[in-house]
This record gives C-alpha cells, structure tokens and sequence, in this order.
C-alpha cells in the first residue's frame, strides 16, 4: 500500500463484503448465450433472436453490437436463411410450428430443464390429467409451458390463496408443475397445500424448481442474516432474480435491492453500513458483480470474503445445429 492509498483507506469507512456462491450464470444460459454466438460464428450476421436470450440488458446490447437481432414474435423476422432463436425461457408450440411452415431455420435454446417441464406435462396431459401450473402469469416460461397443450389443460396457480381455492373438475386426476425459478419456501407452501387438498395430486419426479434457483437462493439465505444491506445484481424483469431480492429480505436482511448496473446505485440506502451481501441472478454475468463492487470501493474500504454454500459443474451442450461440424 502507497502512502495515497493509506490516506485513501484511512478516509473511507470499512466495508466487509459478503459474496455469495453459487452466483449469476448457470448452465442454461451459458448455453443460450453460447448458441447466438457460435450461430454468429457459424453463419454470420444477422441472427433473430426472438425475445431475450436472457433477462439481461448488457448480455443483449453485447450480442446486439456482434450482429443479433432480438425480436418478440417471428412475424418481426422476414423471410430468411438466417437462424432464429428461441430464448431460454421456452416458447409455446406454435413458435415452431409457425417457424416450420415458414420454412425458417429454427434454433431453440430453451433450457433443458423447462423443456422437462414441458414433457412433463405432455405426458399428464397424455394420461388424462389436468395440470396445475404453479408461476407467474404472463411470464415467458409460463407462457411458453402453457402453449405445450390445447386451451384449458392447465390451471394456473400463483399464491397459496389460489392453492387452497381451486377447484379440479376431478380431483383423482391431477397433476402439478411449476415455473423453474419460483421461491422454494412460496412453492413449498404451495404444493403443501395442494397435498393436503388432493391426495391423489401426481408429482413431478424430480422437482421442477432447478438447481441453479434452489442453489442461488440457499446461498443468498446464508449471507442475509449477517449483512446490513445486501445487493442483487439483475434485471427487474428476471424472475430467478427478483426471488433472490425476497430471499435475502425475508432471510432477515431489510435493505435488500435490485441492481442493474452501478450507476443507478441509490447510495442514500447504503449509508452507515459496515456490512454488504452481493449475489446475482442466473441472467447477471460476473462483469456486473465486479462493476458494482468496484462501485463501492470507491467510496468504502472493501475487503471481499466468498461464502460458498455448494459447488456446481452443470453443464449442457449446445443444440445440435451449432455443434461445431454443423456448418459444413
Ligand atoms: O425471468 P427468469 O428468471 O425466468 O429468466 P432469466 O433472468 O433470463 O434467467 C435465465 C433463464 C431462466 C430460465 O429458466
Ligand atoms: Fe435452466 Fe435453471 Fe438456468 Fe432457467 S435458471 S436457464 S431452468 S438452469
């Protein structure tokens, strides 16, 4: 340490920073973000992107200035060889469907694990069952997992109130399934009630809720209670991220915010802290984290301890038109 950055130090209140682990990218949007870019690689500019890969600004300008070209719904695309990408959340059946008849060169970069929940439900469907479909309306995987099936197969259910207030035309032949980034405790609540309610409700197998939700949440549950303030980095419109906001809130940590980037920081909220938790959304790539925790050593005298909840070696690989012999 020079004599500037003693003085420096020596200025600054302490700040002990608390980082969470596991944080930001998992396996399914390493792998949606890889697709736009080896189709990139593979066969040029433009590539569609329909909606975004992931819920994240900086991850869409970025694949913006290499060439994507992000759209909502494929009536934006013109007809073209260029491929068009689905998003990570899922699409309903009639985005490939109408892909198909338009003869466009489809790639879905649909998570793996929402594509399980959508053969889940295929097969209750199959079996006679209708399906309870625990999440949030108007989301995109909600939607996505909804256009699996003809009208009225599904049953949404967002809060334990409609848990216990729905009524199955035959409770004997019921089935649930849940969006893959909900809270773990609402959704337990949730499926308790329903139990209880329908003893004959089928389960899933293996839960809906993946790895990376259960895992970003346990360890933002971790650091909570012991921080004075704790942030977020992700998009508003990202739903892993706005329930590791309400994790770390009901974990016991009252100034839990959201963060996009740093400079829309408000840092009248941070005022007199001495402690700080960090964590990220699946969709929140790690430049952010540094971005804002570079944010804080200029005003505070940092020091970064990691605590690790559970270790993490997911991994999918890419749709097949874009493994690496695709092109030729
Ligand atoms: O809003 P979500 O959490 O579903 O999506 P986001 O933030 O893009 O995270 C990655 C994609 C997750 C799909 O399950
Ligand atoms: Fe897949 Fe889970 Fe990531 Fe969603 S949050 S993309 S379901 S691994």
């Amino acid at each position: 340490m020079d004599a500037s950055e003693k003085l420096d130090a020596a200025a600054k209140p302490p700040l002990k920073v608390l980082l969470a682990a596991p944080r930001g990218f998992c396996a399914g949007v390493v792998r949606a973000i890889d697709a736009v870019e080896q189709a990139l690689k593979l066969y040029g500019a433009p590539v569609y992107v329909r909606h975004e890969i992931v819920h994240n600004k900086y991850v869409v300008e970025d694949l913006k200035r290499k060439g994507a070209v992000f759209v909502e719904e494929l009536d934006e695309v013109p007809d073209t060889a260029a491929p068009v990408i689905f998003s990570a959340h899922g699409v309903p059946k009639a985005v490939p469907d109408e892909a198909a008849a338009r003869k466009l060169f489809a790639i879905d970069a649909t998570c793996p694990l929402v594509t399980k929940v959508h053969r889940e439900a295929q097969v209750h469907f199959r079996k006679g069952r209708h399906i309870l479909l625990i999440g949030h309306q108007g989301h995109p995987e909600v939607v996505g997992t909804i256009g699996q099936l003809p009208d009225g197969a599904f049953t949404l259910i967002e809060t334990a109130a409609e848990a216990r207030a729905v009524m199955p035309r035959d409770p004997e032949n019921l089935a649930y399934v849940t969006q893959t980034t909900l809270s773990l405790d609402d959704t337990a609540e949730m499926v308790a009630i329903l139990r209880e309610r329908f003893p004959a409700l089928c389960e899933p197998h293996k839960e809906d809720i993946c790895y990376a939700t259960t895992n970003r949440q346990e360890a933002v549950k971790a650091i909570a209670p012991k921080v004075d303030a704790l942030v977020v980095v992700g998009a508003p419109n990202s739903s892993n991220s706005q329930r590791l906001r309400e994790a770390a809130e009901r974990a016991g940590c009252a100034r839990a915010v959201l963060v996009q980037r740093a400079a829309e920081i408000d840092w009248t909220m941070f005022s007199g802290i001495a402690s700080l938790g960090v964590t990220a959304g699946a969709s929140a790539p790690e430049v952010l984290v540094e971005e804002i925790i570079d944010a804080f050593a200029e005003r505070f005298a940092v020091t970064v301890e990691t605590v690790t909840s559970t270790e993490e070696d997911v991994f999918f690989p890419l749709p097949r038109a874009l493994r690496p012999d695709a092109a030729e």
